[in-house]
Formats: C-alpha cells, sequence, structure tokens
C-alpha cells in the first residue's frame, strides 16, 4: 500500500480550510474574506449544476446572474458590485455592507453553452478604503489594486482558479463531496509555450505589430517550431490553457475595434492578474496591463497575455516602430489630424521618454509647435502630436512648419 500517496488523497485541502490558513497568517483578519469567497463559490457551484443539466443559453446566463449578485448581497461583505450582465454597478443597501466590492462576470463564453464548450465565471475582488458612502470611484481602480482574482471553469470537470496575491492556486470540485478540493497548487506558467490563440478571422484589421507577431508564430525566423493555433473563442478555455502549458492569448485591437473586445474589470483585470501572480505577463499593446486605471466600468482593452517570454517579444514588436527609427534614422510621426487635434500618443509616457531617447542619440523630437521635451503637461494622461527621430529628418518638417507660420 503506498501510505504516503493515501496520506495526501486523504488530507482534503477544500478552498475554505486552503483560505482560513492564508487568513491565519493575518492576526488582524476577522474572516470576512472567507465568507465573501464561500458565497463566490456557492455561485459556482450553482452555475456548474445549471451548465451540466444543460439549461439553455439565456435562462443561464439571467440565472447566473441572479445568484451571484444575490449571494455576493446576502454575504454582508460587499459594497459595490460590477457585473457584465448589469449595465449600471449595484450598490449594497448599508444594513448589509461590508469592505469588500467584487466585478465579475457570472457567464463568460455563453455563446459556447449551446455546443457544450466550457466556458466560465471570472471575478476579481477589490477593497474599500474608506468607510463613506460606496461610490464607483471604488471599482474604477487600476488591477494592480485588487486583492483577489479567479475564474471557475465549467468543463470536463469543473476548476476553480484563484489567487490572493501568493500564487496561484487550482481547486477541482469533487461532485460526491461538493467541495473545491486543492489539485493544482501554486500553479507556474511556463516561461516559453508554443501554443498562440487568438480570433484570427480579424486578421484583416490588425495593426502592423500584431500582424508581424502572428506571421512569426507561424514562420519562426530563429529555427524554433512554429507554434500551434488553438482558439475556443470563450475566454475562461483559452486562457486556463494557456496558463497551464503557456504560450499566448491574445485580443488585439482592430480597425473595427479600436480597444479590442474584453471588458478591463471583469475580463482583463482577472487574468492579468492571474497570469502575473503565475510568474507570466499582461499587457495592453502599450503597457502593463494591471496599471490601467479604467474611466468606465463596461471598459475594454486589447490583451496579450500568458508565458513571460512569448508577451516580452509582442511587447517588442509594439516598440518597434520607434526602434527602427532609433537605430536606422529616419522619422516616426504621429501628427495632428482634424479629428485628434493632439493625436494620438500620450505625452508623460509615450512622447517624453521616446523623445529623451531620441535626443540622447543625437535625434530630435518635435511636437509641430516647439521641442518635444519642453512641453509642460497639465493632466496626467494628457496627448500631443509627435515628430520624432534624425536630427536631419525633423529639422526638415520643423522648417516647413516655420514656413507655414510665416505665410
Ligand atoms: P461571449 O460571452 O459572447 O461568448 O463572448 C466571449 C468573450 O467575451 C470571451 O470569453 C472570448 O475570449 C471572446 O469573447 C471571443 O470573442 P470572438 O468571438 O470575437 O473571438
Amino acid at each position: 500500500m503506498d501510505h504516503e500517496a493515501d496520506a495526501y488523497r486523504t488530507d482534503l485541502m477544500t478552498i475554505t480550510r486552503f483560505v482560513l490558513n492564508e487568513q491565519s497568517k493575518y492576526p488582524e483578519s476577522r474572516g470576512d474574506f472567507t465568507i465573501l469567497l464561500s458565497n463566490i463559490v456557492l455561485g459556482c457551484k450553482f452555475v456548474c449544476s445549471a451548465v451540466n443539466k444543460g439549461e439553455e443559453q439565456k435562462k443561464l446566463d439571467v440565472l447566473s446572474n441572479d445568484v451571484f449578485v444575490k449571494a455576493l448581497v446576502s454575504s454582508g461583505r460587499t459594497s459595490v458590485l460590477v457585473s457584465e450582465e448589469d449595465e449600471e454597478a449595484t450598490f449594497v443597501e448599508s444594513s448589509k455592507r461590508g469592505k469588500y466590492c467584487v466585478v465579475f462576470d457570472p457567464l463568460d463564453g455563453s455563446s459556447n453553452i449551446d455546443c457544450g464548450v466550457s466556458i466560465g465565471t471570472i471575478f476579481g475582488i477589490y477593497t474599500m478604503e474608506h468607510s463613506d458612502e460606496p461610490t464607483i470611484e471604488d471599482v474604477l481602480k487600476p488591477g494592480n489594486e485588487m486583492v483577489a482574482a479567479g475564474y471557475c471553469m465549467y468543463g470536463s470537470s469543473c476548476m476553480l482558479v484563484l489567487s490572493t496575491g501568493t500564487g496561484v492556486h487550482g481547486f477541482t470540485l469533487d461532485p460526491s463531496l461538493g467541495e473545491f478540493i486543492l489539485t493544482h497548487p501554486d500553479i507556474k506558467i511556463p516561461n516559453k509555450g508554443n501554443i498562440y490563440s487568438v480570433n484570427e478571422g480579424n486578421a484583416q484589421n490588425w495593426d502592423g505589430p500584431t500582424t508581424k507577431y502572428v506571421e512569426r508564430c507561424k514562420y519562426p525566423k530563429d529555427g524554433s517550431p512554429a507554434k500551434s493555433l488553438r482558439y475556443v473563442g470563450s475566454m475562461v478555455a483559452d486562457v486556463h490553457r494557456t496558463l497551464l502549458y503557456g504560450g499566448i492569448f491574445l485580443y488585439p485591437a482592430d480597425k473595427k475595434s479600436p480597444n479590442g473586445k474584453l471588458r478591463v474589470l471583469y475580463e482583463v483585470f482577472p487574468m492579468a492578474f492571474l497570469m502575473e501572480q503565475a510568474g507570466g505577463q499582461a499587457f495592453t499593446g502599450k503597457k502593463r496591463a494591471l496599471d490601467l486605471v479604467p474611466k468606465k466600468i463596461h471598459e475594454r482593452s486589447p490583451i496579450f497575455l500568458g508565458s513571460y517570454d512569448d508577451v516580452e517579444e509582442i511587447k517588442a514588436l509594439m516598440v518597434a516602430d520607434v526602434h527602427r527609427t532609433l537605430l536606422y534614422g529616419g522619422i516616426f510621426l504621429y501628427p495632428a489630424d482634424k479629428k485628434s487635434p493632439n493625436g494620438k500618443l500620450r505625452v508623460l509616457y509615450e512622447v517624453f521618454p521616446m523623445a529623451f531617447l531620441m535626443e540622447q542619440a543625437g535625434g530630435q523630437a518635435f511636437t509641430g509647435k516647439k521641442r518635444a521635451l519642453d512641453l509642460v503637461p497639465k493632466k496626467i494622461h494628457e496627448r500631443s502630436p509627435i515628430f520624432l527621430g534624425s536630427y536631419d529628418d525633423v529639422e526638415e518638417i520643423k522648417a516647413l512648419y516655420a514656413a507655414e507660420e510665416n505665410n
């Protein structure tokens, strides 16, 4: 008899026991998070059972949302809820309020239900830092302020993947016990993978770096084998596979959808949080995904997430437009136009760093009116037109602007 294996099998680490263990490391904690989580778990068990019964999509969408909202409100531990299903945020009545805010998609990928493909619930949790009346600002916060995030996948088995900021842990529902048991402790994503996951049907509308990246996945230049394409079209399933096998999942911007499709609060942030906790990365095409500050609860963002090295590659391609100018000379411009009189690029974290590099490399950076580095931004996300690159090339454009001014 294998006593060691038996000892492991009989030492059932339920999700509640796991979270209580974590909580015992913080003597000041009063069990609020455990209570909140047990209500999320209840919602997941309900949805799992409803999916297994084969309920139709529309009914399941509504049912799942109702169950989660009611479970979260009755936990007495929440103040603001944002659900993909509800246009407006829910503000919990004062007698039932608690210190947490939960953002969630009760049934993500639900257009796949009727053909039996894996779907899931995604959630992220913030804490309120004040005891005043809750406002929408309590959830319009960057993902790096989340205290926990996770998803539950309803597939061949029902699995809940959770991070409270100390790694990523996977729990599988044992239907006979009705409990989620720890089956995948401390999940780490491989540093590089051999799968890419994207809706290639949108390829004709992608930008240059995205097109180039996907081309490289298929025709690698460094002699490595081509990546395999896997795309379910259900984020939880695609991200779960990426987490376990490595590789990259992307839903990029395209000409028709400049912000991509996926929602910041309850798709991008929770998955980005899990990826980083598992040793991977999540990038929007411009910056670390968790550093986004959403302005609206249903805001969207492009997303590239997965293995550290794979995301590093797309990051490099995204900055390559400017990098090429730096290495080979020439000019990079994102000018003003009638629709965008300030261009598109942001002064503080796009124009300034690139202008600084250009000048240090002997080039110039010009806004169309003045030296870019002499701008004094009035707002943190202010935009400016920009022309940067080789000294003489920028000199030429400066001369054209000066001539126009003199006319
Ligand atoms: P549905 O909930 O409408 O099925 O959308 C699923 C989803 O939000 C996400 O789970 C997928 O990753 C993504 O959309 C798939 O989008 P495309 O169908 O455009 O590929």
